[in-house]
């Protein structure tokens, strides 16, 4: 049995010796992420309510300008990672370039930077539906001391030293991996912690839950084609069940739970897709494999991709391992 009662803060403590690096630097940086994540978790509920109190305007009540959320919650992410002096480098979905965090400072000794999409699926912001934040952390590769260069961020995603998301849904929930399986953590609105509340998520090996944009059809490969009508199809365990939230945190925690597959095909209007390799794809490539699953561009493994820049994209397919699998066959056949 584990503990309901254990906190996010104990089990970032407790398990910090698993880690190869071990300085407690890594867990000081969740630590981080984890105080930005109630910091946006607060803007987001109450997403409506500014709204209804800002003018036609730009300013709200308060008279502060309004935001459009991602833009706040890049803002926030970036501001605590800052703040907190624990990273040397941010890249983010929102910004057009990566941040060299105190650069100038000989003596700063950060080793890690953070890649992250602040608010994935904002879109659904306004129709309150859930969105979330992902992360992704790797050790630089260049020294320590210096400015980080372009190379410390373009890294395969199987360099990833830890990954996760937040979810701001029904409940709001930080789940992350680093490396050693997946756990999720809900958060208790009223005293604002984050508490165990599942622990070594795993993806079933097969599910019934196919979730893809299918208003994109006839612009998709064949071999996409070819796999949803197999999804389709009345045998065996099929017709599988559609479900697409078009966010991706949201369908990707729903389908590591119930079991299923996520897509995001290229298509003859994107010829990579629509996501991003690094901000996107690869952190939740990184949770999926933790959590038993499988993600892939239809050819190779996500985290294989060398990556050439830093907003690049990639067709994506992931969930569950012999889902997956199938969809491979499909695309390669
Ligand atoms: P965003 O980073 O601009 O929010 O886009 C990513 C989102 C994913 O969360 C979601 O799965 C997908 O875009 C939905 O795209 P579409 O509306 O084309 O189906
Ligand atoms: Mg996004």
């Amino acid at each position: 049995m584990f503990n309901k009662n254990k906190t996010l803060g104990e089990f970032i403590i407790e398990n910090q010796t698993e880690f190869q690096y071990s300085t407690g630097e890594l867990s000081k940086l969740i630590n981080a992420i984890r105080l930005a994540a109630k910091v946006v978790n607060h803007e987001v509920n109450k997403a409506g309510l500014v709204d209804i109190l800002g003018t036609a305007g730009d300013t709200n009540i308060q008279g502060e300008n309004q935001q459009k959320l991602d833009v706040l919650a890049n803002e926030k992410f970036i501001q605590t990672l800052k703040n907190r002096e624990i990273v040397c480098g941010i890249a983010s979905e929102e910004e057009d370039h990566y941040i060299s965090v105190n650069s100038q400072d000989e003596n700063h000794q950060n080793k890690y930077v953070v890649l992250m999409d602040p608010l994935d699926g904002s879109s659904n912001i306004d129709v309150n539906v859930s969105v979330g934040t992902i992360f992704s952390i790797y050790h630089r590769v260049t020294p320590v001391g210096t400015p980080v260069t372009l190379e410390d961020f373009l890294q395969p995603g199987k360099n990833q030293v830890a990954a996760g998301y937040i979810i701001y849904g029904t409940s709001t929930m930080l789940v992350y991996t680093t490396g050693h399986g997946v756990n999720g953590f809900t958060l208790n609105p009223a005293i604002g912690t984050f508490y165990l509340s599942h622990p070594n998520m795993q993806f079933p090996e097969t599910g019934k839950i196919y979730s893809v944009n299918e208003g994109n059809y006839i612009h998709f490969p064949q071999g996409v084609k070819d796999y949803i009508k197999y999804c389709q199809k009345e045998e065996e365990d099929r017709p599988y069940t559609s479900r697409y939230i078009g966010s991706l945190v949201s369908d990707f925690h729903r389908n590591m739970i119930k079991g299923g597959i996520y897509m995001y095909p290229k298509s003859s209007k994107a010829q990579k897709g629509k996501l991003r390799l690094l901000y996107e794809c690869n952190p939740m490539a990184f949770l999926a494999e933790q959590a038993n699953g499988r993600a892939s561009d239809g050819h190779q493994r996500i985290m294989e991709i060398e990556p050439t820049e830093l907003h690049e994209r990639v067709p994506f397919f992931c969930g569950s391992k012999r889902m997956v699998e199938k969809a491979e066959e499909f695309m390669q056949s």
